[in-house]
């Protein structure tokens, strides 16, 4: 269902799907919420966002981030779900134990467990490794937030932090989603992106009972930047549209191979996937 019809874009006037992201900001615009955000708009959602943490960012690496206080954290959540409703939720950069906890307790309060999809990024570095978690958080992350999550979708190295796994080949990949799994989250995917020495970039998902594969040619690029927030931001979309994990999945996966396809150069470092590569498609097809 990669298709953008299959989403049932809104009407003029009608109001569309609405998807929470809680995440951080990257100054740089390339990962992070504006990731989100740009995915939610293409995929014709409304995105509403709940700040984090706000980086100091560039496409040279993250310089610094300031955290959130809790209350602000919890504030936003609490002032869209009680008014402004959403269909699905996705989080990413967390930064703390502090706001991983708010986080979990909001939900509760507000009583979307088990009512609102949530897709739970684990983001604990950028993607060349500056550190975006705590590593004292990598518990509340693992204990308290992955169990409320319909899906996770860690890296490899988020694999390693939370379930100690070194994923090398296929054996260790199924390994990984069945004590991912064990933690507690409806389903568990396991992106074997970062496979280098693999030709496709496969990924593994798990609901406890059944795997499914989802692979694509692997893409050679330093453009990278944001992948892996755009992956879980467009299975979020697809989730709100009511589409089921693996459809979204599938979806979200050669959606954002597009993307990374269509990746740019900017500044002096990495790139962003190319968030827009379905309007430069359009056009190009005209
Ligand atoms: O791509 C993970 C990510 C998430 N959130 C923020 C980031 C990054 C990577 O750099 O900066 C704010």
């Amino acid at each position: 269902m990669a298709d953008l019809d299959e989403l049932a874009l809104p009407a003029p006037g009608q109001t569309p799907r609405r998807i929470l992201t809680i995440a951080g900001s990257d100054s740089g615009g390339s990962a992070g919420l504006q990731a989100d955000m740009r995915a939610f708009a293409m995929l014709g959602v409304h995105g509403c966002a709940a700040v984090t943490a706000v980086t100091v960012q560039n496409s040279l690496g993250v310089k610094a981030f300031h955290e959130i206080p809790v209350d602000v954290v919890a504030g936003q959540i609490s002032a869209v779900a009680s008014d402004i409703g959403i269909e699905a939720a996705k989080t990413g950069m967390l930064a703390s134990t502090a706001i991983i906890e708010t986080i979990v307790a909001t939900w509760r309060a507000e009583r979307l467990d088990g009512a609102v999809p949530l897709v739970v990024d684990p983001v604990c570095a950028s993607n060349v490794g500056e550190p975006l978690l705590h590593p004292s958080a990598l518990d509340a992350m693992r204990d308290a937030l992955i169990p409320l999550a319909t899906l996770v979708t860690p890296n490899l190295d988020e694999v390693r932090l939370l379930v100690g796994i070194d994923v090398v080949d296929d054996e260790t990949q199924h390994d990984a989603a069945r004590a991912l799994h064990a933690l507690g989250p409806r389903w568990a995917l396991v992106k074997g992106g970062h496979l280098r020495n693999s030709p496709v970039s496969s990924d593994l998902l798990f609901d406890g009972a059944d795997f499914y594969r989802f692979a694509a040619a692997r893409v050679d690029t330093r453009h990278d930047h944001g992948a892996g927030d755009t992956l879980a931001a467009a299975i979020a979309a697809a989730l709100a549209h009511g589409h089921t994990v693996p459809e979204a999945v599938s979806f979200a996966k050669v959606w954002v191979t597009e993307c990374i396809r269509a990746a740019y150069p900017i500044g002096r470092g990495h790139g962003p996937v190319n968030g827009m590569a379905r309007l430069s498609a359009t056009k190009g097809d005209r």
